[in-house]
C-alpha cells in the first residue's frame, strides 16, 4: 500500500491528495528548473516536457511557457526561484474561474450529475449528499441511471448509509419519470438540495442527449423556482479521456462545473489545468478516495500552490 501524505494549503485545508500528483509534478519541474545554472531555451523546452507528461495538454502547456517567456523579459526574472513562483502565478489564473468553482447555496437546488459510467457518479452523489447534509441541509437522491439495476441499489445503498431518502424505479423505467417523481416529493418534503444520478452511456450520443433533455423538460416544467448545477464527473485517471469527455457532454447539455474524481490514485492531476483552460469550466470538487470524506472543494490557488509545496508535512 502506498503511503498517503496529507498536504495542506496556506488556509489549512487539506488536499489528502497522494505525493503522485503533486510531488512527483513537483520534483520535475524543481530538477528543470533549480538545477539549472541559468534560464535559458533549454531549460523552457524540458519544462514543456514536463508538462505535457504530466497530462497538461499541449495547448494549454505551450501557453503557460509562453506566458513564462514574456513573464521572465517583463519582470526580469533573473534566478530559477523567481521562475517557480511565476509558474504558480500562471497556473492559479489558468485555473481560476473565480466565483464559480462555489457550488450554489441558494435553495431549492437540483443538482444533474452526468458522466460516463465508472467514473464516480454515485459515489460523488453521496459523498455531496453528506456534505450538504452536514450543512444541516435536507437532501433528497434520484436514482435516474436506470439502465442497470445495480445502480439504484448502490445508490439507495449509500443513501441508507448517510439516512437520506432514495427516489428509484425498477431497471429500465423512464429516467425522466424518476426525476419527476423526485421533484414532486422534494417539493411536498421542502427539500434543499435534490442530487440526481443518472446513466453514463445509452447506446449513442443522440440517446444520451434526448434523456438528458428529456430530464432538463421536466425541471424547467415541474421546479421552474428550483436553483440548477449540472455536474460532470471526470475520473482523474483516465487523462485525456477525460478531456473528450468534456467536450462531448459539454455539446450535449450545459455543465456548470466539474468534479474530478481519483485524484488520489494518479499522477495525471494536470488534467485539471487542461480542462479549466481549454473549456473555461471550473473544477467544483475533487475526489480523493472512496470514503464519504473524501471530497474537497476545489480552491484554485491551493492547487497551484500544492504543485510546489513541499513534502515534508506528512
Ligand atoms: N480511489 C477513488 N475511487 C473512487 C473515487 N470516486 C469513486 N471511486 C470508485 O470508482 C468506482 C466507480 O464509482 P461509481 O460511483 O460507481 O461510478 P459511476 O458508474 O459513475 O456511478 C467505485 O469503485 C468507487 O468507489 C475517488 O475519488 N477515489
Ligand atoms: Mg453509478
Amino acid at each position: 500500500m502506498e503511503m498517503k501524505i496529507t498536504r495542506k494549503g496556506k488556509s489549512g485545508m487539506a488536499f489528502g491528495v497522494k505525493k503522485s500528483f503533486f510531488g512527483r509534478l513537483q520534483e520535475k519541474i524543481e530538477n528543470v528548473i533549480l538545477m539549472r545554472p541559468e534560464i535559458d531555451e533549454e531549460m523552457m523546452e524540458e519544462l514543456e516536457e514536463v508538462l505535457i507528461t504530466s497530462d497538461i495538454g499541449m495547448d494549454t502547456t505551450m501557453k503557460i511557457t509562453e506566458k513564462l517567456r514574456g513573464d521572465i523579459k517583463r519582470l526580469r526574472i533573473s534566478d530559477p526561484e523567481g521562475v517557480k513562483q511565476q509558474i504558480k502565478v500562471i497556473v492559479k489564473d489558468l485555473i481560476d474561474k473565480g466565483d464559480k468553482h462555489k457550488l450554489i447555496d441558494d435553495t431549492p437546488l437540483i443538482i444533474l450529475v452526468i458522466g460516463v459510467n465508472g467514473g464516480g457518479k454515485t459515489t460523488s452523489i453521496a459523498k455531496l449528499a453528506y456534505r450538504c447534509k452536514k450543512q444541516g441541509k435536507s437532501v433528497l437522491l434520484a436514482a435516474a441511471d436506470t439502465f442497470r439495476a445495480a445502480a439504484g441499489e448502490q445508490l439507495e445503498v449509500w443513501g441508507n448509509r448517510i439516512g437520506v431518502n432514495v427516489i428509484k424505479h425498477k431497471e429500465g423505467a423512464d429516467p425522466s419519470a424518476v426525476i419527476y417523481d423526485s421533484i414532486q416529493s422534494a417539493k411536498a418534503k421542502k427539500i434543499d438540495v435534490l442530487i440526481c444520478d443518472t446513466a453514463g452511456r445509452l447506446q449513442t450520443k443522440k440517446n444520451l442527449m434526448t434523456e438528458l433533455a428529456k430530464m432538463n423538460k421536466i425541471i424547467d416544467r415541474e421546479y421552474p423556482e428550483a436553483y440548477r448545477e449540472t455536474l460532470l464527473v471526470l475520473d482523474a485517471t483516465t487523462g485525456k479521456n477525460a478531456v473528450s469527455q468534456t467536450k462531448e457532454f459539454g455539446e450535449i447539455t450545459n455543465i456548470t462545473g466539474i468534479i474530478l474524481t481519483k485524484l488520489d490514485g494518479t499522477a495525471k492531476g494536470g488534467i485539471v489545468i487542461t480542462i479549466s483552460d481549454e473549456f473555461q469550466m471550473p473544477v467544483k470538487f475533487i475526489g480523493v478516495g472512496e470514503g464519504l470524506n473524501d471530497l474537497r472543494v476545489f480552491n484554485p490557488a491551493e492547487f497551484a500552490e500544492a504543485i510546489f509545496e513541499e513534502s515534508n508535512n506528512v
